[in-house]
């Protein structure tokens, strides 16, 4: 008998051996699939429970296919099997799916299967479908400007295609040659819907032919070799630096969409039946049998092994504590630890707001190499629609101050991804605060709260400027007041400057903050010489976010302020002191956090409060403040606490509509002196 090469004889029992390791991670994902169904009805700490049967296949291979530490995963809440292919722990699983804390996967805050592990580089995933594909972009950006070739995969569901972030994701992934592996697991539904009432023409993999240098593969998903093929594939052309690849995996979803759900009232049972006879585990036992590569022995030993390790993981994962009911504020923000400092004396050349930002982040750039800068038109010679950016790219590079596509969801969903990969700190801009909606799932529903879902395990630094605020004629797209909006989502820290130096050193602080940051900056104010120069702080200074100033002293009545309208209260301020009417004047400097010690300390001395600010006045951030006044400060007052703001309307462009619906001058005179004289 001729002896085999030694080489081939490697290659066949390492193909063996990955073959049965992939049986393995199936009967892992297929018997706790049916585990947890158990649990779910014995009322341990889960009540909710996904069914990942019909997945495991293209999920468990999909977590196989990554080098473990090194490659990023975003999986879906249907992926259960690739977070078991990737190498996540079984009882840790089973505990979150408990929701008990256990080290990863968000120790109970976050519903089961929305898997968080730093070790196995899977950031915090939530349950918003389709939100994941953006910010792998944005890892794999990360990646290629640290210089690795790490690949980024993301899954999802067919129904998450529908959604503009996974089209935003292909596109920047081609725009920058990404190493991204998106793998859509299409099981032909999403809840109830069928793919016809979904998809145009009903196949995404057709539709996405289009977006140029992708590879698309639409495949068999309970076909071990084309689905070995098509990953072999995707992460080689990752690995080489030569951009994404779409794996569209046709599987069935055997079971229902949840235990909240049941499929009879939507399947019929011929749907039903079609999609057992699919089933990727009987289908591969058979094609090892087949191949060889195992015997029916073997296969029941293997069954009655895994099942064991599963009774035994469950009970494990039944061990693990809840997390006790004091933590639930824990990581809400991640903790400052930070020094400083102060020089007013060592000050320089009086600058202008925008110029103390463009220092502010040159200065941070040189500081720290991490500090990226990208946004629409931020770069080259254009430097932002305001010049904030301006000089940047010609100074330190395309890699580091860029363009985006107009795509807002983009800029903030890619920030998450490049925050999270290592050492980068993104300073992204949002042309203006006005078209930050279009973004506003990634920043509310993913990155205010990235640090709290992963129960401290992740942090996301990212700062986000928008100009903001109107006077200029900008109408109703560009002169919105967003702060409150912000201001109610918990999770992030809100800035809002009134003059350069502040200007300069909050956003030297926020750029240093483990938090996101949103920093606004009133487009009125950037180039205002008269009202917001000032002598330019130097380098090493930087102010504490949630710190107000006193602008001005007075004891009749206290002007509370910000941005613009610290200004127009100043000028009131000073003219009613040569009526005789004294009025102390405070600039908050951040929204969030509030310093509602120095406006309480200041009612104390002047016991009656007016609130200012230019959005609309219901539910204005004046709203807050004085309900927290009313609360913290009432023994203060001496009269009602007043609020001025904006109409309940949008801005309109003619200048004279503009004026009635933004606080004037003397709509501040008036109420300033009445409140005095109550
Ligand atoms: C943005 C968003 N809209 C709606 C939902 C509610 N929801 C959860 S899962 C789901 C269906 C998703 O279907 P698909 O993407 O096909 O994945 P599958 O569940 O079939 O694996 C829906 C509508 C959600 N979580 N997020």
């Amino acid at each position: 008998m001729q002896a085999k090469a030694p080489l081939q004889d490697l290659l066949a029992v390492s193909s063996k051996a990955k073959c049965l390791k992939i049986l393995e991670g199936i009967y892992r994902a297929r018997f706790t699939d049916e585990k947890m169904q158990k649990l779910v009805r014995q009322n341990k700490g889960g009540t909710f429970h996904l069914y990942t049967a019909g997945h495991e296949l293209i999920g468990v291979m999909s977590g196989e296919a990554l080098e473990q530490g090194k490659d990023w995963g975003f999986p879906y809440y249907r992926d259960r099997a690739f977070a078991i292919g990737l190498g996540c722990n079984l009882s840790e699983i089973f505990g979150a799916f408990l929701a008990r804390e256990v080290p990863h996967h968000s120790g109970g805050r976050m519903m089961p299967d929305h898997f968080s592990h730093k070790e196995l580089r899977i950031p915090c995933q939530s349950s918003v479908v389709g939100s994941q594909f953006l910010q792998a972009v944005g890892i794999a950006k990360a990646a290629r400007l640290a210089g690795t070739n790490e690949v980024a995969y993301v899954s999802g569901g067919d129904g998450s295609t529908s959604q503009g972030d996974f089209h935003e994701a292909l596109n920047y992934a081609c725009v920058h040659k990404l190493g991204v592996i998106f793998v859509i697991q299409d099981n032909g539904w999403a809840i109830s819907v069928p793919v016809e009432d979904q998809t145009a023409g009903g196949s995404i993999a057709h539709m996405a032919k289009g977006y140029a240098g992708l590879t698309v593969h639409e495949i068999d998903g309970c076909d071990f070799e084309a689905v070995d093929g098509a990953l072999s594939a995707a992460v080689k052309k990752g690995r080489s630096l030569e951009g994404p690849t779409l794996i569209v995996a046709k599987i069935p979803r055997i079971g229902a969409h949840s235990s909240s759900d049941d499929p009879k009232k939507y399947k019929t049972e011929a749907q039903t039946e079609a999609d057992q006879k699919r089933d990727p585990l009987p289908r591969y036992e058979g094609w090892l049998l087949e191949k060889e590569l195992i015997t029916p022995e073997e296969i029941s030993a293997l069954r009655e092994k895994i099942k064991e390790e599963i009774e035994t993981a469950a009970l494990k994962g039944e061990e693990f504590p809840l997390q006790e009911k004091e933590r639930a504020l824990d990581h809400v923000y991640k903790e400052v630890d930070a020094t400083f400092i102060q020089t007013p004396e060592a000050r320089g050349e009086s600058v202008v707001i925008m110029d103390a930002l463009n220092h502010a982040l040159d200065e941070e750039m040189e500081r720290d190499p991490g500090v990226i800068i990208f946004g629409q038109d931020v770069a080259r010679g254009k430097g932002g629609v305001f010049g904030i950016t301006r000089g940047l790219t010609a100074k330190y590079g395309e890699e580091r101050c860029f363009n985006t596509p107009l795509a807002e969801s983009t800029i903030v969903a890619t920030a998450i991804g490049m925050a999270v990969h290592s050492h980068f700190k993104p300073v992204a801009e949002i042309q203006f605060a006005d078209y930050f909606w279009t973004g506003v799932n990634q920043l509310f529903n993913e990155l205010s709260s990235f640090h709290y879902r992963s129960n401290g395990e992740w942090h996301c630094p990212v700062v986000i400027r928008m100009p903001t605020g109107g006077y200029i004629q900008g109408g109703p797209y560009h002169s919105q007041s967003i702060e409150a909006f912000l201001a109610h989502c918990p999770g992030l820290k809100v800035a809002f400057p009134s003059n350069a130096a502040d200007a300069k050193m909050l956003l030297k602080s926020a750029i240093r903050d483990p938090n996101p940051v949103i920093f606004l900056e009133h487009k009125a104010l950037y180039r205002q010489r008269v009202f917001s120069a000032n002598p330019e702080p130097t380098q090493e200074e930087t102010l504490p976010l949630g710190k107000a100033r006193v602008v001005r002293e007075g004891k009749d009545l206290t002007l509370i302020a910000w941005g613009l309208m610290v200004h127009m209260s100043s000028e009131v301020a000073q003219k009613l002191e040569d009526e005789g009417i004294s009025v102390e004047v405070i600039d908050l400097r951040t929204i969030v956090p509030l310093d509602i010690e120095t406006i309480l300390t200041s009612l104390e001395k002047t016991n009656k409060a007016l609130i200012l600010h230019e959005a609309p006045l219901t539910c204005g951030f004046g709203a807050e403040i004085a309900a927290q006044i009313s609360e913290k400060g009432f023994e203060f007052l001496d009269a009602p606490i007043q609020r001025l703001g904006g109409k309940n309307s949008c801005v309109p462009y003619a200048k004279h509509l503009e004026d009635t619906i933004l606080p004037q001058k003397e709509d501040i005179e008036v109420a300033a002196r009445t409140l005095a004289k109550y």
